[in-house]
């Protein structure tokens, strides 16, 4: 495709000849770009429907990558940014777009689990990620996306978006709706347990989808932690819950209707969790089942929302694509909740350091 002139306006080493869509992020537009000099960078739009304020965003995730990089050097272990002509660390073109470079890390960014082993990769990179933030200073970091693991707000947009019904496709999703609906009060347990203080707020990614790591190809261990845009004060359990929702299912896409929990991988990733994330309370691991169930539930209002807004906040393939999302979702957090005393006696036995 055709390099956007934004290309040209941060500090590369060398010209840039050519680049293309990349990866299968569902928010920003994400270009890989290649230089006269052979290498690679990732030039990306920061999707400014879904981000308010972009230099908030870039002030969060500058500060958190030189706090990560002062722990760890390596520069393939955390995201590098590049300054502008002008020195920030971003551009913003002539149609007000907001875009910003880093160096391409050479890795694997998996869409589904090619083996266990990748999977608890994965649940290492996000407990260490959380453990290495432990004591960043939380109040510092701006709210990029307000309430946005708060399912009780989730539920009053959702209700927003129903009574609006913008585009006439309320009849489309009612048995969606009544499933969301009879499922609120599951939904809000996380929240609640916030708001009593019965779970501590830590800095969390927020958005730990088994794509937004990087392995390395040789070693399959885990690289690096992709997509800081979410980094802001929040739940231990909305990164677990996350990871366990998108990557220990049966299907390797998100939006199978037939989408169930698989057990085996869900007990992966809940070792590899918990070896890294060393630090939660009782309260935490007592709560990480639940918080499967949560975040999926969640995500089931959020596609919801989106399919009956018309489609404006995740990317779509084709027209009804928020729709079968939201399908997908809602038999996955189904299964869960047929599965919920099988993932909590697998908690035990981990936590009871049985052997499985
Ligand atoms: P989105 O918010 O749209 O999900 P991401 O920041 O996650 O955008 O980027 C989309 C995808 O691009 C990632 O899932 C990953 O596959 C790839 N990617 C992003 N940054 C890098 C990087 N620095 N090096 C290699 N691949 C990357
Ligand atoms: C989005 O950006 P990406 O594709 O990694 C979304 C997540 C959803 C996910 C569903 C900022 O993640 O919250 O869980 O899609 N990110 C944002 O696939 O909304
Ligand atoms: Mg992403």
């Amino acid at each position: 495709m055709q390099l956007p002139r934004a290309a040209y306006a941060f500090q590369i080493k060398g010209q840039p000849v050519s680049c293309q869509e990349f990866g299968q992020g569902h928010i920003n537009q994400t270009l890989r770009m290649e230089t006269d000099e052979g290498r690679f960078y990732i030039l990306q739009k920061i999707n400014q429907y879904v981000f308010r304020q972009p230099v908030q965003l870039m002030e969060n995730i500058c500060a958190i990558t030189e706090y990560l990089r002062a722990k760890d050097p390596d520069p393939r272990h955390t995201l590098h940014f590049l300054p502008a002509q002008d020195g920030h660390c971003y551009h913003i073109d002539e149609d007000g777009e907001f875009w910003r470079m880093y160096e391409y890390v050479e890795g694997l960014s998996l869409d589904a689990p090619k083996s266990e082993a990748d999977f608890y990769q994965s649940a290492l990179a996000f407990g260490n990620f959380q453990m290495l933030l432990s004591d960043f200073p939380a109040a510092t970091l701006h709210d990029t996306i307000p309430e946005f693991h708060n399912t009780v707000d989730r539920y009053r947009l959702l209700r927003q978006s129903v009574e609006a019904d913008v585009c006439g496709r309320r009849q489309e999703v009612e048995k969606e709706l009544d499933f969301v609906f009879a499922h609120e009060q599951l939904a809000c347990t996380l929240q609640r347990m916030r708001e009593n203080g019965q779970l501590p707020l830590r800095v969390t990614h927020n958005d730990t989808k088994l794509n937004n790591v990087l392995l390395d190809r040789n070693t399959r261990e885990h690289l690096c932690v992709l997509d800081l845009d979410t980094v802001m004060p929040g739940l231990s359990l909305y990164d677990y819950g996350d990871s366990i929702r998108f990557g220990a299912t049966t299907s390797a896409s998100e939006d199978d209707h037939n989408l169930a929990l698989d057990l085996h991988l869900f007990e992966v990733y809940t070792r590899g969790f918990l070896s890294a994330a060393s630090n939660l309370t009782q309260a935490e691991v007592d709560m990480m089942p639940i918080s499967a169930v949560v975040l999926t539930v969640e995500l089931v209002t959020r596609f919801l929302k989106d399919y009956l807004d018309g489609d404006r906040y995740f990317k779509i393939a084709y027209p009804s694509h928020n729709l079968d999302r939201a399908r997908g979702q809602m038999a996955l957090a189904s299964d869960m909740i047929a599965k919920l005393p099988d993932m909590e006696r697998i908690v035990a036995n981990i936590r009871a350091g049985a052997a499985m």
